[in-house]
């Protein structure tokens, strides 16, 4: 079997979102999410020059031989826009796997460790009573995890806070829009609503926060330590992560379980917070951290350490990376939670899927490989449309983290 053909589909509908598919003599395909926020025509651009030329004529059942070529032959280590596209020829690999072997990929990886995958939604509103009517909402709908983000008062903005129920997305100009940061008015406002949000829905449902890279450590410690009472299942980002040993000061001061990775790329990021036992959960992702093959290498190291999956699950990865990731999640047994935002109607149409939610699992498609495709006709009937995700100041116009 040989791959002879493979294309980069861009498509808008909504959102931006790119999709490899490799095409075998055989005629079987396979399609990997190739999406990176804000600058998807990097990737789109380093596939086609870059990637799609020295694939043609390759077998495609050599998953990490492929991988390994992609790495080492790149030279230039490493980086979102190298291990995106890396992610979307493995992702379409391990699909045409699947297809040719006539199972689901879950059953490659070694098969099923749970009976379902348990996902978080995303419970965010400007106030605090609104957030209240979200949560519940989201345990009505089977949730057993909710995420909770409101407005900060004082600032106009708040990463994190949906516009309308279904439609998140930040990346919402061709130019980055402008936000305002306030640690103090932060620091004033959300333990008051974690009390709340306690205090309406009792010990059982599982709460987590996203604190988007916006602290210093000891910021982060003494946020962990203001949560304690309200029992977080994680909280999220609390620093930016390029230093990781920064999370050990974090950790001495903090019982709430820290979740770390989404813009993680590789192991080597995340080697240290991993092996030192500095974070709780590890939120790499198919699509940005190198794929299945790569994913599942840092989730074995994670288990090793007492570390649980949490798989970053925005909108912005695709259909297609969620189905990805169901996969993985099913099968490790270190899984800890799936972020599950859900897509929008028009986007679930482009990219049909078998994956469904019940009663707060999601559960993978049954068929052969990973059981998505892309409807090419309807994505091209979306074009790309530039979006850039927002840049940070602080009050004073300082540049800060978003
Ligand atoms: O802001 O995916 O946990 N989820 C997040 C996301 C990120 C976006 C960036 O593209 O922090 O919503
Ligand atoms: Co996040």
């Amino acid at each position: 079997m040989k791959i002879v053909d493979a294309r980069v589909i861009v498509t808008c509908p909504g959102r931006n979102f790119v999709t490899l598919k490799i095409i075998t003599d055989d005629g079987v395909t396979g399609v990997g999410d190739a999406t990176l926020n804000g600058r998807e025509l990097s990737v789109a651009a380093y596939l086609t020059e870059h990637v799609i030329p020295a694939l043609i004529g390759r077998d495609p059942a050599r998953i990490e031989d492929t991988w390994q070529y992609l790495y080492k032959g790149a030279y230039w280590r490493r980086g979102p826009v190298t291990m995106t596209a890396i992610a979307a020829v493995d992702t379409a690999l391990w699909d045409i796997k699947g297809k040719v072997a006539g199972l689901p990929v879950y059953q490659l990886l070694g098969g099923r460790c749970r009976d379902g995958v348990t996902v978080y939604g995303h419970a965010s509103a400007e106030t605090v009573d609104e957030v209240l009517t979200e949560v519940a909402r989201y345990v009505d709908l089977g949730y057993k995890a909710v995420r909770v983000q409101t407005g900060v008062p004082g600032l106009a903005t708040t990463y994190g806070v949906g516009r309308g129920q279904m439609y998140y997305e930040p990346a919402d100009a061709a130019i980055a829009s402008e936000a305002v940061w306030s640690t103090d008015r932060y620091f004033a406002h959300v333990p008051g609503v974690f009390a709340q949000v306690r205090d309406a829905f009792g010990p059982g449902l599982k709460l987590l926060h996203d604190v988007h890279h916006r602290l210093t450590p000891i910021e982060a410690a003494r946020l962990g330590k203001s949560l304690e009472p309200y029992a977080l299942t994680w909280m999220e980002d609390p620093v930016p992560a390029e230093l990781q040993e920064g999370f050990r000061l974090i950790r001495q001061h903090t019982t709430t379980p820290i979740a770390v990775g989404e813009v993680f790329n590789t192991v080597w990021d995340c080697r240290e917070l991993i092996q030192e036992q500095l974070i709780d959960y590890i939120r790499t992702t198919v699509v940005h951290a190198g794929g299945i093959s790569h994913l599942r290498r840092i989730f074995d190291l994670a288990a090793l350490h007492h570390v649980r999956s949490g798989s970053h699950g925005a909108t912005d990865l695709s259909p297609v990376c969620m189905a990805a990731a169901l996969h993985v999640d099913l099968s490790i047994p270190n899984f800890g939670l799936q972020e599950y935002m859900r897509h929008t109607p028009e986007t679930d149409a482009v990219f049909p899927h078998g994956y469904h939610f019940a009663d707060g699992y999601l559960h993978p498609s049954e068929e052969p490989g990973l059981g998505v495709d892309i409807d090419e006709e309807l994505a091209a009937r979306y074009p790309y449309r530039p979006a850039a995700l927002p840049v940070n100041r602080l009050e004073d116009g300082t540049m800060h983290s978003w």
